[in-house]
């Protein structure tokens, strides 16, 4: 089944040709939701396979052993992509794919490189631009067993920067678009503060024998950020001039709403939210060189100080803006004394305001709703404090009823719900452009259904659905897929 979609006469038809001609749109993915092949041709363990091999862990209690095969079957998605009329992938390495203990003194994976270039091979071959994470979350276990990975900035840091290295120089001659790492602040936030995901260390020790919250957050983004800083400098000093490419950060973030706008108080809290879950990485890298005002006030000591050379490495690190945002939430002040283990800047988040309107239409995921506007007061809020071209690199949903048996009925397929989500979001994303805001890529997540993470096979945010029931991990294309193809062949114009 295939759907077309006209916009000729609708709404749309004056946004005709609004995006610019290299605008690039495509699908993201990451390593560890979609490759399988887990311990495979020379694979090392990465700390998500520790985690979902660890009893009570993932919802579902399921692994990403198979996922949805994309190791096996690169051939048939780069083909599948194509019919959707992509012109880019973003997708994710597996760094213990490619040096199995992780460290720079270990040895390289030479079937885990060749994986990559095939893949690479393969979409280059197809006319689809290859966006290359190094790290969507999956540390090599071995490192985090050796000096306990980024909590341990000194040790880690040369680590990464051979690995990033070793990519540039075995896929820089074909990938010209790097991204370090995927949403910093997740990472830290998840696996070191509420302890739900890998490494799964946090204080609570009803759910993690060891960790600080208070602390370990903090230590690991600084680690996270530095790291990244003289990532890019090896690509800047020995790689962009022959290779001319370019490199940066994905940030995520969703925008917070004051619940009570006319409380100033409230509109302090919005602001503050948004200092602590983006600009924290952001002001760093765009902005002041350093961390936030309201961050420091709070923490105090527990947020690392950057000497003087690492401010310097850092400020200016990033070419662009990689931007994964979701929703919105309403966020009310807390009146007293921040917890000790808060990062969210001392607020609620909430699913009303004040008059009692709700955030967004619920989707299949607890935390997210469709809230476009939130996401056109996003774009501005980063355009105006940052001003560096923007990268969307990720945004989607998932839609309630997705869980039935293979085949799915075309009622299922029928993503109404999704469709409407990426039409709102892309209608505010090119109002932002006639804005005057610089917005360059669009990646949907995500191509298939895949493994989600602590969530495991329950959260289905792909454009095409997935029967993980069989062998072949059959693929089956919503029309979500056809809507994006479709409507940005609308929007972005052709010379
Ligand atoms: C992205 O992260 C990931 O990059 C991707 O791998 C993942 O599959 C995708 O999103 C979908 O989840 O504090 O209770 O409000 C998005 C990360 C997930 C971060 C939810 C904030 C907090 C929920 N977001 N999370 S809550």
């Amino acid at each position: 089944m295939t759907w077309a979609h006209t916009f000729e006469s609708s709404p749309d038809a004056n946004l005709r040709g609004t995006l610019r001609p290299d605008f690039h749109w495509g699908f993201a993915t990451a390593a560890a939701q979609i490759e399988g092949a887990w311990n495979k041709d020379g694979k090392g363990e990465s700390i998500w396979d520790k985690f979902c091999h660890t009893r009570g862990k993932v919802k579902d209690g399921s692994t990403n052993e198979d996922a949805t095969r994309a190791y096996d079957l690169f051939k048939q998605d780069v083909a599948l992509m194509k019919s959707f009329g992509v012109s880019a992938y973003r997708f994710s390495l597996a760094w213990s794919r490619i040096i199995p203990l992780g460290g720079a003194e270990d040895p390289v994976n030479e079937k885990g490189v060749a994986y990559y270039n095939n893949l690479i091979d393969e979409l280059v071959a197809n006319g689809i631009t290859p966006f290359v994470t190094l790290f969507h979350w999956d540390t090599p276990q071995n490192l985090e067993d050796r000096y306990g990975g980024m909590l341990n900035q000194e040790r880690y840091t040369p680590d990464f920067v051979r690995y990033a290295r070793l990519c540039f120089e075995r896929f820089g001659d074909r990938v010209k678009h790097w991204i370090t790492y995927n949403e910093p602040g997740v990472y830290t936030l998840a696996g070191y503060a509420a302890g739900v995901h890998a490494p799964a260390r946090s204080s609570f020790r009803e759910r993690n024998a060891e960790g600080d919250s208070s602390t370990e957050t903090f230590t690991v983004a600084h680690t996270e950020l530095v790291s990244h800083a003289h990532a890019v400098k090896v690509y800047r000093e020995e790689f962009k001039e022959k290779q001319g490419g370019q490199i940066g950060i994905t940030l995520h973030g969703n925008f917070s709403e004051p619940w009570d706008a006319n409380d100033p108080q409230d509109v302090e809290a919005a602001q503050r939210a948004r200092e602590f879950e983006i600009a924290w990485f952001a002001d760093p890298i765009y902005g002041s060189g350093d961390y936030p005002q309201s961050m420091r006030e709070q923490l105090g000591d527990r947020l690392p100080s950057f000497t003087d050379e690492e401010r310097a490495l850092v400020k200016g690190s990033s070419d662009f803006y990689g931007m994964n945002t979701y929703t919105t939430f309403f966020v009310r002040h807390l009146d007293g004394p921040a917890d000790i283990n808060d990062h969210l800047g001392n607020v609620e988040k909430l699913d009303t305001n004040s008059d009692d309107k709700s955030r967004g239409a619920e989707s299949d995921t607890y935390w997210l709703r469709t809230a476009p506007e939130g996401f056109g007061k996003l774009l501005r809020w980063i355009w105006d404090r940052y001003h560096v071209p923007i990268f969307m690199t990720e945004n989607g949903t998932t839609a309630k009823g997705e869980h039935v048996k293979a085949p799915p009925p075309e009622s299922i397929l029928d993503d109404k719900f999704r469709v409407e989500y990426f039409h709102s979001y892309l209608r505010e994303l090119t109002c932002a452009v006639l804005d005057g805001v610089d917005i360059r890529s669009y990646f949907a997540w995500t191509f298939t259904d895949n493994w989600e993470w602590a969530a495991g096979y329950e959260d289905r945010f792909g454009c095409t659905w997935i029967d993980f029931e069989s062998e072949e991990k059959t693929r089956y294309p919503k029309r979500s897929s056809y809507f994006l193809r479709d409507y940005f062949g609308h929007l972005i114009r052709k010379n």
